[in-house]
């Protein structure tokens, strides 16, 4: 049967504009799929950037002003790739106008702006999902299968990193391309929402929701130029954060990410800590899980280190023949595949909008925690 075409309207084109074109082209040669992906149109302020974009990704046309892709009535589903401080706005329009709607993380920069862009997916009945990738990376998505299976048995810990380096210079502008990450105003928090969500996103998903939480968060440069005024100005992110937390099944999470750790580009790591055996992912690795079973007896029991590269694992049936790896860009081919595949079972990929409402919720409750020094209901 031939398939039906899902036509993409991309707003941006930054790096992640980039890893999702490039997961839009891919998916349908390597997944069977009721839709195909065709690349419409980006929407972006530069039309000279835009078209040079569109060109090299093989978008049809290019439009200035986001609104255009929304009004258009040959597009099915809206991609938000741009900073957060657009993503409600875009995104409400887009379920009003009753597209689809892929979201970058995080879902927005607050929950309060989070739960009105819940509610309009939600009330115009849109699929939409949230890019957090890192689910898909096959080794996590074992990962959360195991423990799923119960084979860990009862959850004593959680912990997960996040760590980067590249803000530790004061001569970082903040805000503008590339560094908005940096202002207050476009990103609504620093590390917490950009890196740690990431960390919480994986482990809601993999441990379950977090009940309670105390934080600490750093701002080591106190101002920095802001590229968009030429002025200095207060900074208004946190640098750094390290949260300790309970989950509601009982298991205790501590989390930590910053962009001062002097040698770390992405270090992101995880390790779940059961009655039975632990299981541990890093990004540097990313198709290892090293995997501990207590209940192997005698001289033969320690870590074992398991490469995710076969046939039954997560995705992997799709791509290669077994020993062969995949890298960071398939999370995001795996995302869209399971958001298509969601449309012909009529059953949104997660994390939904919802879903990553939790995780906002949870960077929220970090901000506040680190403010007011005490401990928070995590949502
Ligand atoms: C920040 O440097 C960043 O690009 C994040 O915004 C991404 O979400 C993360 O995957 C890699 O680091």
């Amino acid at each position: 049967m031939p398939r039906k075409q899902l036509n993409i309207g991309m707003i941006g084109y930054g790096f992640m504009g980039r890893a999702h074109s490039n997961a839009w082209r891919k998916v349908g040669n390597f997944f069977d799929l009721d839709y195909q992906p065709v690349l419409k149109a980006v929407a972006a302020r530069n039309r000279d950037k835009a078209a040079a974009f569109a060109d090299q990704w093989g978008y049809e046309r290019v439009e200035t002003d986001w609104r255009k892709l929304i009004e258009a009535k040959d597009i099915d589903a809206i991609d938000i790739c741009v900073p957060n401080d657009l993503h409600a706005e875009i995104a409400i329009a887009a379920a009003k106008a009753g597209k689809m709607v892929l979201c970058e993380k995080p879902l927005a920069r607050n929950a309060r702006e989070g739960e009105k862009m819940v509610a309009a997916v939600e009330k115009a009945g849109v699929p939409n999902t949230v890019w957090y990738n890192y689910r898909r990376v096959p080794a996590v998505s074992l990962i959360r299968q195991v423990v799923a299976s119960g084979k860990l048995g009862k959850i004593y810990h959680y912990r997960s990193l996040f760590l980067q380096d590249w803000t530790i210079s004061p001569d970082v502008p903040q805000g503008g391309a590339g560094t908005w990450r940096l202002d207050i105003e476009a990103a609504g928090s620093g590390v917490t929402g950009d890196l740690l969500a990431h960390c919480i996103d994986a482990a809601i998903w993999i441990n379950g929701s977090i009940t309670d939480l105390t934080a600490m968060t750093e701002t080591f440069v106190k101002k920095r130029k802001h590229a968009l005024t030429g002025k200095m100005q207060d900074v208004g992110i946190d640098d750094a954060a390290a949260v300790l937390c309970h989950f509601a099944n009982g298991s205790l999470g501590t989390f930590e990410s910053t962009r001062y750790a002097r040698g770390h580009k992405a270090l992101f790591t995880l390790e779940i800590n059961g009655q039975h055996g632990s299981l541990a992912w890093d990004l540097h690795d990313l198709n290892r899980v090293s995997w501990f079973d207590h209940r192997i007896e005698g001289t033969m029991r320690g870590w074992t280190s398991i490469l995710v590269t076969d046939g039954d694992h997560p995705y992997l049936g799709k791509w290669w023949v077994p020993g062969l790896s995949i890298g960071y860009e398939h999370s995001f081919i795996h995302q869209v595949a399971d958001f298509i595949e969601g449309l012909s079972t009529g059953k949104s990929a997660g994390p939904t909008f919802r879903d990553a409402l939790e995780t906002t919720r949870v960077c929220d409750a970090i901000i506040a925690s680190a403010k007011k020094g005490k401990w928070v209901p995590a949502q």
